[in-house]
């Protein structure tokens, strides 16, 4: 039997264009509960693959929850999502999980990535450091998303500075719970890698 008329959802999930001759892995990292399923989930053009599990006591004093109070779910692997860019390029999307005890998972998420999105809550900047710590580490480009999760005094530059950030690295703001919004985080990393790719190395600039 065809299988799309046998799966009434298959509509909603469109396959993968026959234009599509490039595909890019992406993945969004971040410190717990910073909306990095959130994300992935406005944003994927198919029905994300998550793997949240419920949190429930055991967690309790393993797990800090400062700041995402009213979290029930936690990603324990990561999640996944696809969007189309344009009619070539298609970036496969990995959202890394953000409790502390499965940060050993992202060195592996980051295997064979383009780049990588730092996703941010303003208001815990520092749990953002082991990952852009790592990135520097790996030599991997990322560009750093503040989540608007509710207005902050602080500005972008401000953020820079609290990350010790280059110029060379975009900072952009985002509401990981609007497509159109998560959308162009993904655009500006394109366009930051784009960028990068095209710049003279520093060696051709010094001969
Ligand atoms: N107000 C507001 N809430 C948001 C925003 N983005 C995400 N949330 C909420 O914040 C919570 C955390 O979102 P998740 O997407 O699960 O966060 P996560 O980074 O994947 O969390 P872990 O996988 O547990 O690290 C969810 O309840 C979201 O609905 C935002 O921009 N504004
Ligand atoms: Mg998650």
């Amino acid at each position: 039997m065809d299988s799309a008329t046998s799966d009434p959802g298959a509509a909603a999930r469109p396959p993968l264009r026959s234009t599509a001759s490039d595909g890019v892995k992406i993945v969004v990292v971040g410190g717990f509960g910073v909306g990095k399923t959130t994300m992935v989930r406005a944003v994927s053009e198919i029905r994300p693959l998550s793997t949240e599990e419920v949190m429930t006591q055991a967690g309790v004093g393993v797990d800090d929850t400062a700041g995402a109070g009213g979290k029930t779910t936690t990603t324990i692997a990561f999640d996944f999502g696809r969007i189309s860019l344009d009619e070539e390029l298609v970036l496969y999307l990995f959202g890394a999980p953000g409790q502390k005890r499965f940060w050993f998972l992202w060195d592996q998420l980051f295997s064979g990535t383009l780049g990588v999105v730092v996703l941010v809550d303003a208001h815990r900047v520092e749990d953002s450091w082991y990952a852009v710590d790592r990135l520097e580490h790996h030599g991997i480009p990322f560009i750093v998303a503040r989540n608007r999760f509710e207005p902050v005094a602080h500005t972008l530059e401000e953020l820079r500075e609290a990350l010790d950030l280059p110029d060379s690295v975009p900072v952009v703001e985002c509401d990981a719970r609007d497509r159109e919004s998560s959308k162009q985080v993904l655009l500006s990393l394109v366009d930051h890698l784009y960028a990068l790719s095209s710049a003279p190395s520093a060696r051709e600039t010094a001969s």
